[in-house]
């Protein structure tokens, strides 16, 4: 059976993380991954501090194991967020889209474990400085709000840079992804694209098909301009917006007001033209639906079968 210093640290049976996905994971699907021996993660993104306690509730109702909160640092209701999270006992928080030092403080007070995802080596050793109990290593192959460096090239300089575990997320979707980021010194990884068809997972079915019907090349990033890119699947919306981009007669403003609501329309409304559908490179390869529980067992079960096997490589 996989295992690794991340289960012992955070209490679960299996080193996977559900990424907490923007207007997508919610209670429903953290409790599910949690269930299943996983790291379930709910999204603080596109919550208020009322609405984050309200689903931290729930999620408690649903699993007796550990889950955790993704605090997004752009949102503009991370300062209550990061205080409900404190308030509600929350044992694991993930951030993103930015620096956490702020709040890095309180939460250690507070006893929370806290887990940030960079996208450099020098917020990775920052965050160790800091406190954290781990870091995320993400790749740009991942969904939603990306750094610039791709996993197989992230992953290694981070575990070398930082004494505490390494999490390994972007690009992967099953065993031949996890092996090989345990290989790249990570101790685990997370995953988002191959959760958000889980039979758990509340988003809007067309965002599902759409995952499920992509290819290798169906993603594409946008956003660069305004100094935060987003990957999402190609559609009506990311091709008009690129569009918008490199066209110098549109203001900052008009570009911020285009992606306002983006991301609900697609995750809720499942409005394939006007929202932005964000996915990572690996939605090619996400071809079923499948509970969480079997997505995770997939992927222990596929990777610990090729580490068990490489010795074929050594003489
Ligand atoms: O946060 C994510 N993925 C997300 S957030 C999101 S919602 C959104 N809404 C509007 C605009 C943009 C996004 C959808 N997907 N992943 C974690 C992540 N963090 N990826 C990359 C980073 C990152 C990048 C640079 C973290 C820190 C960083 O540097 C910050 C600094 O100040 O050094």
């Amino acid at each position: 059976m996989l295992q690794s210093p991340i289960c012992d640290l955070l209490g679960i049976e299996y080193p996977v993380f559900q990424g907490g996905m923007a207007w997508i994971a919610d209670a429903a699907l953290a409790a599910a991954v949690s269930n299943a021996g996983g790291l379930g993660i709910i999204a603080g993104m596109n919550s208020n501090g009322e609405q984050l306690r309200a689903q931290v509730r729930k999620a408690r109702q649903l699993t007796d194991r550990p889950f955790g909160v993704n605090v997004m640092l752009m949102s503009p209701y991370a300062t209550e967020v990061a205080q409900v999270v404190i308030e509600e006992k929350v044992p694991v928080l993930t951030t993103g889209a930015g620096n956490p030092g702020k709040y890095m403080k309180a939460w250690n007070e507070a006893g929370i474990k806290v887990i940030p995802v960079v996208a450099s080596v020098a917020l990775a050793r920052m965050m160790e400085r800091a406190g954290a109990a781990a870091v995320i290593a993400e790749g740009t192959e991942s969904g939603g709000h990306i750094g610039e460096t791709t996993t197989m090239a992230l992953v290694p300089r981070v575990a070398g840079a930082v004494s505490v575990p390494v999490i390994a997320a972007g690009g992967i979707a099953d065993g031949r992804g996890m092996a090989a980021a345990l290989m790249l010194g990570a101790c685990g990884v997370q995953m988002g694209t191959r959760f958000l068809v889980a039979e758990e997972c509340g988003v809007h079915e067309n965002y599902k098909q759409k995952v499920l019907k992509a290819r290798d090349i169906d993603t594409m990033a946008t956003g660069r301009r305004l100094g935060h890119p987003v990957r999402a699947l190609k559609n009506p919306f990311a091709r008009e917006y690129l569009k918008k981009e490199y066209d110098p007669s549109v203001s900052d403003e008009e570009l911020e007001a285009l992606g306002a609501g983006s991301l609900r329309r697609a995750a809720l409304e499942g409005d394939e033209k006007n929202g932005s559908f964000p996915a990572g490179q690996i939605a090619g390869m996400v071809t079923r639906k499948e509970p969480a529980a079997a997505i995770i067992r997939d992927v222990c079960e596929g990777a610990e079968a090729l580490l068990k096997g490489a010795g074929k490589w050594v003489r």
